[in-house]
């Protein structure tokens, strides 16, 4: 029998997908679970055939040339890959895959929470009432923004985007979007579509970031596109923290021009900048849209799917191609 593939595990993965893993693969772990520097993963990647990592790992071009020769796949336990230099890898003869499909469900039912969550002051609501401080029901207090019926504009029309616009029906909301291209899919009979990001932006009375962080994107909510927005929105990101230019979200929300905010995922993680600390029109989560036990562990299986895949010799069930 041949020996198994080495594969260096950079996080704690769910223990179902760990159990498979070691009995495919020969691992090294990581078992203080934290993200690792470019140094860390040279060092512990020496002799590895690959490497099953997280978003918490930066595999910029310099990491990439320096690992060793030995290296030959990245499966990265996320759909996301833009911590993945994706082209100097596959110049590299690195083969990358992701986990499409299995956290759709999971990141649009959180954005739907933050979506509410912020629409309907929940942060400030349940702070009050945690700190002791809700005194007697009164008739304005925590009076939100009303969702159903309203405008949702949705900025990248993926998956999660897709199935953000189906939760969003359920809410009676007309739904816009801006796409790279207009998209047919199950339940988006009556969105809009807007190649031009002004007009999409002009619709927004709630508008759900769902689209990858690229250099296109990348600052996509900033002081000038939130003055294209109605009065009175909701902004809700639940793809990538820098999609959105926290000093510039932080401002409006001070100023009231931006009603409230509901992110999942901020600049510069796991340090949310503190000036939004003290705004109680922010309901703010821990980067958790995949984080259900199911989904973790689909996403860990589907990792071991195309590792599994690489090593038969047999076409990946999700490469990552550019
Ligand atoms: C991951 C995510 O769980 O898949 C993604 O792109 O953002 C998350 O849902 C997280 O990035 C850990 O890798």
């Amino acid at each position: 029998m041949s020996a198994k593939p080495r594969l260096f595990v950079t996080r704690n993965f769910p223990s179902d997908v760990m159990v498979r893993a070691n009995k495919t693969y020969e691992t090294t772990r990581n078992d203080e679970d934290n993200p690792l520097s470019s140094a860390d993963i040279l060092e512990r990647s020496a002799g590895s055939d690959a490497i099953l990592c997280a978003a918490t790992e930066i595999f910029d071009r310099d990491l990439i040339a320096a690992l060793p020769d030995s290296v030959r796949m990245i499966a990265t336990f996320s759909v996301g890959y833009d911590h993945i230099d994706v082209s100097a890898a596959n110049e590299k003869g690195i083969v990358v895959s992701n986990t499409p499909n299995v956290l759709t469900d999971a990141t649009a039912d959180i954005a739907f929470l933050c979506l509410l969550g912020a629409a309907r002051l929940a942060h400030q609501a349940a702070a009050t009432l945690r700190a002791g401080q809700w005194e007697r029901w009164m008739p304005s207090q925590f009076a939100g923004v009303h969702v159903t019926g309203k405008r949702l504009g949705i900025l990248g029309m993926g998956r999660i985007g897709q199935a953000v616009a189906r939760r969003a029906k359920g809410f009676d909301m007309q739904i816009h979007y801006h796409n790279r291209r207009p998209v047919e899919a199950r339940g988006l009979d009556e969105a809009i579509y807007h190649q031009d990001a002004d007009s999409f932006l002009a619709e927004c009375d709630f508008l759900s970031i769902n689209c990858p962080l690229t250099p296109e994107t990348k600052y996509f909510i900033n002081d000038e596109s939130i003055e294209k927005m109605p009065e009175i929105t909701v902004i809700v990101n639940t793809a990538r923290g820098g999609v959105v230019e926290d000093a510039a979200l932080i401002r409006a929300l001070k100023s009231g021009r931006v009603a409230a905010a509901g992110l999942d995922v901020f600049e510069n993680e796991p340090n949310l900048n503190p000036d939004y600390l003290g705004l109680d029109t922010l309901f703010v989560l821990p980067h958790i849209g995949s984080a259900t036990v199911e989904t973790r562990n689909a996403m860990g299986f589907k990792c071991l799917d195309n590792l599994d895949a690489f090593f038969a010799g047999s076409a990946l069930p999700s490469q990552v191609e550019i």
